[in-house]
């Protein structure tokens, strides 16, 4: 693959720059618009991570093209074949795996332990919908008429848009990619701005392992420039968004004018509950990882903990001693606990909602201060926040902020908890730890959101099961497992008639 490279800049030791096209029907190309950006390290921005295409309308244009004419081939290439090459990419990744997880903590900041997730979590992906390949099942049932056969077949849509985000850049892109292509599907993807690099990782991966041109292309820029004529593009039919509720809004509002399918995986504002009975360390040490791990910056992050009156003091207590104790650094440093935020925009938004609690009353109990001295000056750091007696109502309470600020919220017991938990605009992750099996059967049924753990925090969810959330989350689809091959196909009903004689449904009964 063509990819250039700029040496680094002097004290550094990172590898260099590198100068990335367009991918367009197997081609390297630049944009038409003749406009590039770079794409900075959020620990150091001195590193220069990567310059990409700030591409328009015409690259979009151009790329759906490809993907139409890679469709009239792709679709007729037998499934199983289709998820060998993605079986041969995971194969790759796992080669490739700690040169892509470097790469990443490099353009998104999140620490090594982390990348290796999100690329295992690609690798996990391809393994699954490899197996796809020879499953796409779909139902066949008896007719209600004799000498008459009835199934239902899976057929793929055409050419698929995706819009991925940057907090699981290797990760989501898999997601959507992964299922979509296996189904027959071709696609034209729009990686984040600030993590192109690792979808271009993900893509190089499956063009080394055999994937034909045009099945994927990538166009990188920003959503206004690429990401909307992507959704308005009238040979897309279907469209797949993860991103915040707001863009949710304009992308689905764009689908539905030329009834595209169209799966939204939006925002988050996951409540842990910790009952009295609950393990202690357990739901501290759950916390933690839920609400700082990624810096935060999960849909499915733990913002919200909601702590019975009968532990509530404990629990901030040793909470805030641990978080106040969490090591925070550039993420390519195996002892970093919390990277940075993602970029100088998120770091004030999360700096925003520190004020915005402290006027809203709630009590700072750590954190709450940019870092900005010493190891910390070339990048966008900040402690790790936690507010105590936090009402519910609060906006911190009720945001998503996207950053390491965790709220915890007391309350009289289950019935409470779980409305607390459920009075909120979204519903993607949730949590209880408690020992009682009772009460964790009677969670799972009451907690509104796409996703339940019991005694185990609101992140880390399994790429063979449906993901994704209720109300302002999502639009009613899922991603992962069986969720997303139903987003990439169509159904096809098909009835043979085998009798040779007119037969007429629901009329001819024999009677
Ligand atoms: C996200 O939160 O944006 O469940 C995706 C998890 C990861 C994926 C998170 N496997 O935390």
């Amino acid at each position: 693959m063509a990819t250039d490279t700029l040496a680094s800049p002097a004290g550094l030791s990172h590898t260099p720059t590198k100068v990335m096209k367009n991918f367009i029907d197997g081609e390297w190309i630049e944009s038409a618009t003749g406009e590039t950006f770079e794409n900075r390290n959020p620990a150091d921005t001195r590193d220069l991570v990567g310059i990409f295409q700030k591409s328009g309308k015409a690259d979009v244009d151009d790329a759906v093209e490809a993907a139409k004419r890679a469709f009239t081939k792709w679709r007729l290439v037998p499934a199983p074949r289709r998820a060998e090459i993605v079986f041969r990419a995971a194969e790759i990744l796992i080669g490739r795996k700690e040169e892509y997880a470097q790469e990443m903590t490099r353009e998104m900041g999140k620490v090594l332990k982390e990348t290796r997730g999100d690329v295992q979590e690609a690798i996990d992906a391809a393994y699954y919908n490899a197996g796809e390949g020879r499953r796409l099942f779909g139902p066949t049932v008896p007719s209600e008429l004799p000498n008459k056969f009835a199934m239902a077949v899976r057929q793929p849509i055409g050419v698929c848009g995706m819009i991925t985000p940057w907090n699981f850049p290797m990760a989501i892109s898999s997601w959507k990619l992964l299922p979509a292509i296996v189904c027959g599907n071709t696609c034209v993807i729009k990686p984040a701005q600030d993590t192109p690099l690792s979808t271009f990782n993900l893509v190089r991966a499956l063009t080394d392992a055999g994937l034909p041109k045009g099945v994927i292309n990538i166009v990188a820029g920003y959503g206004p420039e690429v990401g909307t004529p992507l959704a308005e593009h009238a040979d897309v039919r279907a469209i797949s968004l993860t991103g915040s509720s707001a863009v949710g809004r304009i992308i689905g509002g764009i689908a539905a004018k030329s009834f595209k399918h169209c799966s939204l995986e939006l925002g988050g504002k996951n409540p842990m509950i910790v009952l009295d009975d609950a393990n202690l360390d357990l739901a501290i040490e759950g916390g933690l990882w839920g609400g700082f791990g990624t810096t935060g910056q999960r849909c499915t992050a733990t913002s919200r903990i909601i702590a019975q009156k009968g532990v509530y003091g404990e629990f901030v207590e040793r909470y805030v001693e641990r978080a106040k104790k969490l090591k925070i650094g550039n993420g390519l440093d195996e002892a970093t606990e919390m990277g940075p935020a993602v970029n100088e925009k998120q770091l004030l938004t999360d700096l925003s909602y520190v004020e915005i609690g402290r006027n809203e009353g709630a009590k700072l109990m750590c954190g709450g201060n940019r870092l900005d001295k010493g190891e910390y000056q070339y990048g966008w750091f900040m402690e790790p926040t936690v507010f105590s007696d936090v009402d519910p109502k609060m906006r911190i309470a009720q945001e998503e902020i996207f950053g390491p600020v965790v709220s915890i919220i007391p309350c009289d017991g289950m019935e409470d908890a779980i409305e607390i938990a459920n009075g909120i605009e979204y519903g993607l992750s949730s949590a209880l730890y408690t020992k009682d099996v009772n009460k964790a059967f009677a969670a799972i049924r009451d907690l509104d959101a796409g996703i339940t753990y019991i005694n185990a925090p609101t992140i880390g969810a399994e790429v063979h099961l449906p993901f994704g959330g209720t109300k302002a989350t999502g639009n009613g689809h899922r991603e992962g497992g069986i969720g997303a091959i139903d987003f990439y196909t169509e159904w096809k009903s098909v009835y043979v008639d085998y009798s040779d004689t007119l037969q007429k449904a629901q009329i001819d009964r024999g009677e």
